[in-house]
């Protein structure tokens, strides 16, 4: 049953915003940008054919309320909303209460991503279907009786996680048996003023681990992998830097562990583009399944330079029900791709958030770069969101290439009136550990502290 999307209302802002723009511009749907009234001035608002403000500044009085989203779309007759990341985009009630409204989401179904909201029902799916998963609790854990025994038997370190959470969000790790009580209790307590929900599950911590994940794309019929990124270079939750492929993989183990994200896609009845994570022990070559996220990904143009495919146009395409046109065997990855992103903060106090206002901006350009952001000459930064102000991505034939294009990529930048993380990615591309390819998920507190 294919719909046709005429026009889309832009849920989001910012470098997304502008990215879902340029792929509506290109498949020659309508836009309309949904705006709040810190971001009246900003380039999204721009470049969008309509703009509609949807509220106050502050996420809670607009991009985070659905009942604004609804009204803007429909009064503005917008025959599709596209969530962006953040914001609404994993909220499955805004999903239903678009289809209740016959506008389309441009996602997944409400369902499936209530399903992988819910992270211990996640992961009791993956154990069903094979998919491997940390030892562990099978499901949610009651008491801290049960918590302790759960812990017995898998052994210290664990990690107790939210299942409502997800991304970081609501984790303790307990490192020996007397803190586990309080730390279980503490979970449970915050888990419950966060998400409305005490549900908490174990795993046994690992550590010296890479975070993997799987680009998937799927129709009604067909599920794809799209690759793998590394996202291990993380501070604080915080992806800093992010490539495609991971330098960790063989292909052996590439096929396994996208067979698994396609696996657990397909049992779900997924939709649309999804990102399946995976921690991987690169020592033994065992990986395991943490959650799957029902958006697309800040990182996901590292998996469109390497597969050489539109994701956000694909994500549109199939919202409006036309199928995928290929196969997996004709997926191939061409190069390497590396991704840092620029936010305005001070790396050298803590990452730190500084809003202000951009005086100068000189884009970098030339072979195998793309940058995709929302900032100009003149743009004030507006205090209320996330800082990120552009992503610097980079292509090369190899990684070796990928990082010299980088590196040259974050000289020619120029971002003034704003500190941004640009100085720490210059340093972080010339460590010969990072050259190497020798990171793990500790590897920015490690280059912190040296
Ligand atoms: C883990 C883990 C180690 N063992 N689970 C972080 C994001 C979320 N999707 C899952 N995460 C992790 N889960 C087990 N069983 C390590 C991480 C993790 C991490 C943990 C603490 C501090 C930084 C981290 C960076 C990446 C991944």
């Amino acid at each position: 049953m294919t719909r046709p999307i005429r026009s889309v209302l832009v849920a989001n802002r910012g470098e997304i915003a502008v990215r879902v723009i340029r792929a509506c511009r290109e498949l020659g749907i309508e836009t309309v940008q949904a705006y709040s009234e810190a971001d009246r001035y900003s380039l999204p608002v721009k470049l969008a054919d309509r703009s509609v403000c949807i509220g106050g500044p502050r996420s809670a009085e607009s991009y985070l309320n659905p009942a604004f989203l609804i009204s803007a779309a429909s009064t503005r007759k917008a025959d599709a909303i596209h969530p962006g990341y953040g914001f609404l985009s994993e909220n499955a009630d805004f999903a239903e209460l678009c289809r209740l409204h016959d506008i389309i989401f441009i996602g997944p179904n409400p369902e499936v991503i209530s399903l992988m909201g819910n992270k211990a029902m996640a992961r009791k799916l993956a154990a069903q279907i094979g998919v491997p998963t940390t030892p562990g609790s099978a499901d949610t854990v009651a008491s801290v009786d049960e918590a302790a025994s759960v812990t017995e038997q898998v052994g210290y370190p664990v990690i107790l996680k939210a299942s409502a959470g997800g991304g970081g969000r609501g984790m303790r790790i307990v490192w020996e048996p007397k803190d586990l009580r309080e730390a279980f209790q503490q979970a449970q307590k915050e888990s419950k003023a966060a998400f409305a929900d005490g549900s908490i599950y174990i795993e046994r911590y690992l550590t010296e681990i890479r975070h993997i994940e799987v680009q998937v794309l799927a129709d009604h019929a067909t599920v794809l992998h799209l690759g793998e990124r590394d996202c291990s270079i993380q501070k604080r939750h915080q992806k800093l830097i992010e490539e495609s492929p991971s330098p960790a993989l063989t292909g052996e183990l590439r096929a396994k562990i996208g067979e698994a994200a396609v696996r657990l896609a397909k049992h779900a009845g997924y939709t649309n583009a999804g990102t399946v994570e995976f921690i991987l022990n690169e020592k033994t070559g065992e990986f395991f399944f943490m959650e799957m996220n029902t958006r697309i990904q800040v990182e996901h143009p590292i998996t469109e330079m390497v597969t050489g495919f539109d994701l956000v146009k694909s994500q549109i395409q199939i919202a409006s029900g036309e199928s995928l046109q290929v196969s997996q065997d004709q997926i191939t990855l061409k190069g390497h791709a590396i991704e840092c992103r620029i936010n305005a903060e001070d790396f050298a106090c803590n990452f730190m958030p500084c809003p202000g206002t951009v005086t100068r901006y000189l884009c970098p350009g030339g072979p195998g770069i793309r940058v995709d952001s929302h900032i100009f000459p003149g743009y004030q930064i507006p205090p209320y969101y996330d800082s990120l102000l552009a992503k610097l991505i980079a292509w090369g034939r190899t990684r070796d290439e990928a990082i010299s294009r980088m590196q040259r990529a974050l000289r020619e930048l120029v971002i003034e009136g704003v500190k941004t993380t640009a100085p720490f990615h210059t340093m972080l591309l010339d460590d010969a550990r990072f050259q190497r390819g020798e990171v793990s998920t500790r590897f920015v507190q490690d280059l912190l502290a040296a």
